[in-house]
């Protein structure tokens, strides 16, 4: 199965967490590494005000359940101090399952795909390009709504490549 994360950092050292993000995602049995997106400097959407974030996407392979890919998100996020505090706050890390296969559920624990993802540039952009065939269950092709999705202010950070991890 196919699963595919969004990467995102506004606090502290960004580009590092989401590096070390990415190496700890895959320390473990159970994912294999498929792809990664360039990273983007992107305007913070929604939440209180707050500064400008790197965003990435990861694609992955597994045999995992979903709910137990969610589980090594959350404790790679616990791991690089994520506080679960305001909704849509800044935030040193957050790692959030776009899509695991074709999976379909509305458990707010675990929603998938993830609710906000079709109407997101900066999940759609970078997954564009790291999975240019990729879909998103009920939605589409990912290239499509990328394209649709303009003036959310998603910039490319040429300067700085994410490390596939080892
Ligand atoms: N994550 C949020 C809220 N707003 N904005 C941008 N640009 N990037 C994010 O990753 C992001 C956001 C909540 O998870
Ligand atoms: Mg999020
Ligand atoms: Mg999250």
């Amino acid at each position: 199965m196919k699963v595919v994360f969004s990467l995102g950092s506004n606090l502290g050292r960004r580009f590092d967490t989401l590096q070390g993000a990415l190496d700890a995602l895959f320390d473990a049995p159970g994912l294999t590494f498929v792809a990664v997106s360039p990273v983007y400097e992107t305007d913070p959407m929604g939440g209180p005000d707050q500064g400008p974030y790197l965003n990435a996407v990861v694609v992955a392979e597994t045999t995992l359940p979903p709910r137990a890919v969610l589980e090594r998100a959350q404790s790679v996020e616990d791991s690089f101090g994520r506080r679960r505090t305001e909704r849509w706050g800044p935030r040193t890390l957050d790692i959030d399952l776009i899509v695991a296969g074709d999976h379909v559920s509305d458990d707010p624990e675990l929603t998938l795909p993830h609710p906000r993802a079709h109407e997101r540039a900066f999940v759609l952009v970078p997954w564009a390009i790291a999975d240019p065939a990729g879909e998103l269950p009920g939605h589409g092709p990912v290239a499509a709504l990328a394209g649709a999705v303009t003036d959310q202010g998603v910039r490319p950070r040429t300067d700085r490549t994410l490390q596939v991890p080892m």
